[in-house]
């Protein structure tokens, strides 16, 4: 009877060693040490028999069953470490961080010329006021011309000065008529700035391009008059090209009345710089304002040619043919 609870216990310890020796998880582990050292786990259901034994044996059993399951324990904390180890070493290796890899290069962009004059421009017209206002760059002969007052035979109309289109429509020749379409859907007073990529049938060359940029700003409210417009032009040039010098001469739009050239003093020449004028009351009634009781200005200017004077750039095309050693100097 002893030998054999004796022989039992040995038993399970041998077969208890190996199998916590071949554990492959802390959860598997964990499963074995309530299979053997658990309250319900085999050792108890051995020692379960102790009571069977004659007195005199139980401190003998009791001894190889203490010894038994200081065995099992110490091989369950052994094996605990072993697999933690190899849990952080799995870790550590999905983990690591090669410090020696090249790094990606993500090239430092920059604003575009042609961009950085629109920003500049139309930030000095937002700081007094005015919204930014955009438009379709197809449009119809009503928008581009018939409502800005232009005449059928004027020559900007002509197949040889815009893109007509197959369907009749074209490419806008200037930023107008986004606003003859603000004022269409507006009512006074209005002050907006139209910055824009516009169309011209031009020969290409160092000062022409066939498709270049356009800034046209517009105000319309009562009593505007012509000092408001000059006014308003004289602060955006100090504010662009700094306190020079500018000049008023007389000219001509269909859809201004009086309409003028503005001049700017640079390096000693006088530089034509922009267009401008009152907006033509015929303009007005197209869009339905009533000009007894509405003036407005309007005033309009390339971008490329700010860009050109204020870069001192000898070609146009050089805006355009996205030579990294000429964009990379802005
Ligand atoms: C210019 C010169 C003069 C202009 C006129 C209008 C409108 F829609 F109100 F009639 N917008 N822009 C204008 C006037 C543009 O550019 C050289």
């Amino acid at each position: 009877m002893t030998t054999n609870l004796e022989a039992q216990l040995l038993a399970l310890q041998q077969e208890g060693e190996k199998a916590i020796a071949a554990a492959n998880s802390l959860e598997n582990l964990e499963e074995l040490r309530v299979k053997y050292l658990g309250k319900k786990g085999n050792l108890s259901v051995l020692l379960g028999g102790m009571g069977k034994l004659p007195p005199e044996e139980r401190p003998k059993i009791g001894a190889v069953a203490n010894a038994v399951k200081e065995a099992l324990q110490t091989k369950l904390d052994q094996q605990r470490a072993v697999l933690e180890m190899a849990k952080i070493q799995a870790q550590l290796e999905a983990e690591t961080l090669d410090v020696t890899m090249p790094g990606i290069y993500y090239p430092q962009g920059r604003v575009h010329p042609i961009n950085g004059i629109i920003d500049r421009a139309v930030d000095i017209f937002v700081g007094m006021g005015y919204t930014v206002a955009s438009g379709p760059e197809m449009e119809t002969d009503y928008y581009n011309f018939e409502a800005l007052n232009t005449p059928p035979d004027h020559p900007a109309r002509d197949m040889q000065d815009t893109f007509y289109l197959p369907d009749g429509n074209l490419l806008r020749t200037h930023t107008s008529s986004v606003q003859i379409r603000y004022m269409e859907a507006e009512e006074p007073p209005i002050r907006i700035v139209a910055p824009g990529r516009v169309y011209r049938r031009d020969n290409v060359d160092a000062t022409h391009a066939a498709v270049f940029h356009q800034i046209e700003v517009l105000a319309v409210d009562e009593g505007l008059t012509f000092t408001d417009l000059k006014g308003t032009i004289k602060v955006f040039l100090e504010a662009m090209f700094g306190e020079l010098p500018i000049r008023f001469r007389a000219s001509y739009f269909p859809f201004t009345e009086p309409s003028a050239e503005v001049d700017l003093q640079w390096n000693g020449r006088w530089l034509e710089v922009m267009g401008c004028g009152m907006v033509d009351p015929n303009v007005l009634k197209a869009v339905g304002y009533d000009p007894e009781i509405y003036t407005g200005f309007a005033a309009g200017f390339g971008v490329e040619r700010f860009a050109m004077v204020l870069h001192e750039l000898d070609d146009i095309r050089r805006l355009y043919t996205s030579d990294l050693r000429f964009l990379r100097q802005f």
